[in-house]
């Protein structure tokens, strides 16, 4: 599985010198917020610890974690060890309650950006001939600009459609000779259906690759999109705490995501204990930036449940992978005691044919009872169809679902378009009982 060019050294590097790279800048990194971030000396002081403690890529375990809070407190500037005047971007992510929280880079930053984003896009094949549409949004989200600096470093062709306006996406990819594009996995079955409205049939269209990202999205959806689009589907992974996109992605070999380890060094940890767990175990993935300037981080919380893989791929690199991130530690809900996941629900939808995989999940109490709703938006042909057909689909689906879960789902069956369709991440929970 060669056949894609090695545009980076570094993602061949020999282990060793590797964990070498990694060490220097572990340190350079560790001494850095030390001096400039207080939030960073304080931790360490409560913890009796100096940079000087850092002598070995192990003793990470020795530093304090990072979590979200941390970046909600100090909003919205006070992680930052560069001047204000080094800074040369901020970006922001909303999140779901209050104050957004606040990311910089600096000059330096943003070149590291470009060039983990331009091997993000070497791992999903692409090179200077492609024409790339990225439909991911422009603005404080990292995903629009993140994708656009790394397009651009590989010098392809970019065309900065942003997220939107989605007639004219079908046009811009149809008359520009689209070859690839970028996006959340959502908003692209979004354009999917708009395309069949408009009477294109992707297949007919050069486009060969979709670089998709920013939530979680299951293996299956990766085939179903696969078959609907003729294209190849890539996951890319990323967090603005970190950088943006750019943190890992998945390459040719389809079988997980390779991490930028020289910038950003992985962990898996216990989310209960916070214990480090061997490579191979699934636990939350925790992150330390290793080059970033305006904004270093200490082993951030991420909140993404996945697991480190450590053998060699077939692809030929080096840096590890992390397994497809299918689900967040705080994504997870509770019902009659049963702790579910969106994406199981998707993985059971995806296993009947006739469902279009847009669907919400709606959590409702009734007499101190929880209640779970699936709303599924089904074919036009199917929904047109007899009465006894919908019942028996239903029941198909209630039937994966418990099958999944162990839970009795109520299944609604609603026409296409009827489930809001989002241009960027989709929501695709709605939980009534907080309300
Ligand atoms: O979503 C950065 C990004 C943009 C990644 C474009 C990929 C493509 P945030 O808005 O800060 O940054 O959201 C980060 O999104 O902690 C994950 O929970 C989730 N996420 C991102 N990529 C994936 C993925 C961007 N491929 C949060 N699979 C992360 C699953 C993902 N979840």
């Amino acid at each position: 599985m060669g056949d894609f060019q090695p545009i980076s050294s570094i993602d061949y590097l020999p282990q060793e010198q590797l964990r070498e790279l990694q060490l220097a800048r572990l340190k350079n990194m560790v001494s850095r917020a030390y001096e400039r971030v207080a939030l960073f000396r304080s931790r360490l002081n409560e913890l009796n610890i100096t940079p000087s403690d850092i002598n070995t890529l192990a003793d990470i375990a020795k530093l304090p974690f990072t979590i979200k809070t941390d970046l909600r407190d100090t909003y919205p500037f006070g992680l930052f060890a560069s001047p204000m005047n080094e800074i040369v971007r901020l970006h922001a992510s909303s999140g779901t309650t209050g104050k957004p929280i606040v990311v910089a880079y600096t000059q330096e930053d943003i070149k590291v950006w470009a060039s983990v984003m331009h091997r993000t896009f070497a791992c999903c094949g692409l090179d200077r001939n492609d024409i790339v549409q990225n439909s991911y949004g422009y603005g404080l989200f990292t995903g629009g600009l993140g994708a656009h600096y790394g397009a651009e470093d590989m010098g392809a062709t970019v065309i900065p459609t942003s997220g939107g306006n989605t007639e004219r996406q079908i046009m811009v990819m149809k008359d520009f000779g689209v070859t690839a594009i970028c996006s959340t996995p959502s908003y692209f079955l979004h354009m999917l259906d708009m395309a069949k409205e408009m009477g294109i049939d992707m297949h007919d269209l050069p486009l060969r690759a979709g670089v998709f990202g920013a939530e979680p999205w299951t293996e299956q959806m990766r085939e179903r999109i696969e078959q609907a689009a003729g294209i190849k589907a890539y996951d890319i992974y990323g967090l603005s705490e970190i950088i943006g996109p750019g943190v890992a992605s998945a390459c040719c070999a389809q079988d997980g995501l390779h991490v930028f380890e020289d910038h950003f060094y992985p962990e898996i940890i216990d989310p209960i204990t916070c214990e480090v767990l061997p490579d191979g175990q699934e636990g939350e993935l925790v992150l330390t930036t290793l080059s970033k300037q305006a904004m270093p981080m200490i082993r951030y919380r991420t909140r993404d449940i996945t697991t480190l893989l450590t053998e060699k791929c077939s692809c030929g690199r080096t840096i590890r992978r992390i397994r497809r991130v299918g689900r967040r530690s705080d994504d997870m809900f509770i019902i009659r005691g049963v702790n579910v996941f969106p994406s199981q629900i998707e993985e059971a939808l995806l296993r009947i044919e006739g469902t279009l995989p847009h669907y919400q999940i709606i959590l409702t109490r009734e007499k101190d009872l929880d209640r779970m709703e699936v709303q599924v938006e089904i074919t036009a042909e199917l929904f047109s169809d007899n009465f006894s057909k919908m019942e028996g689909l239903k029941k198909t689906i209630a039937h994966e679902i418990h099958n999944i879960v162990g839970i009795n789902a109520t299944i609604t069956l609603v026409s296409p378009n009827t489930i809001k369709r989002s241009e960027g991440k989709a929501k695709r929970l709605l939980d009534m009982r907080k309300m």
